[in-house]
């Protein structure tokens, strides 16, 4: 009986890790804001918004100086109509948390977004997510990004 139940969830557990490469991010992938997908300066990554989903995304200032950034998301076709927000805190070199806030929403078709001068050491984190019930699924793609500003 018990020995069952653990195949059922090895099987399980192949089967969530199987769905995380084949496809676009979702449930289960950048869902918190302690596992959030790191992007490089220059950087983006696309998919989409599971129902009620979000994906976390962070990039840190590993150099020694400030880095000037520009970060968010846009949808991948303007037409779709689809609009994505953003929540956004920053983390210290201490593992502190400084809110952000929503960034400021730019309505459906366009991206949203926020620029700040990031110290070394500190880290900007960011959710993509749905604005409204209909933000979601795979026929409205998002890119998340970040860059030099
Ligand atoms: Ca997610
Ligand atoms: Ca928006």
């Amino acid at each position: 009986m018990k020995k069952k139940k653990l195949l059922i969830s090895a099987v399980a557990a192949v089967s969530v890790l199987g769905s995380a490469q084949s496809a676009f991010a979702i449930s289960g992938i950048a869902d918190t804001l302690t596992n959030p997908i790191p992007l490089g300066l220059g950087s983006n990554y696309s998919s989409y918004v599971d129902y009620m989903d979000g994906d976390w995304f962070s990039y840190t200032n590993t150099t020694s100086s400030n880095v000037s950034i520009i970060y968010g998301v846009y949808p991948n076709s303007y037409s779709s109509g689809a609009n994505f927000d953003v929540t956004a805190l920053l983390q210290d070199p201490s593992g502190n948390y400084i809110p952000i806030g929503t960034l400021s929403d730019n309505g459906a078709g366009y991206g949203d977004y926020g620029t700040g001068s990031l110290a070394p050491g500190f880290k900007i984190i960011w959710r993509v997510f749905g604005h409204s019930g209909s933000d979601y699924g795979s026929s409205k793609p998002y890119t998340a990004y970040v860059s030099r500003n």
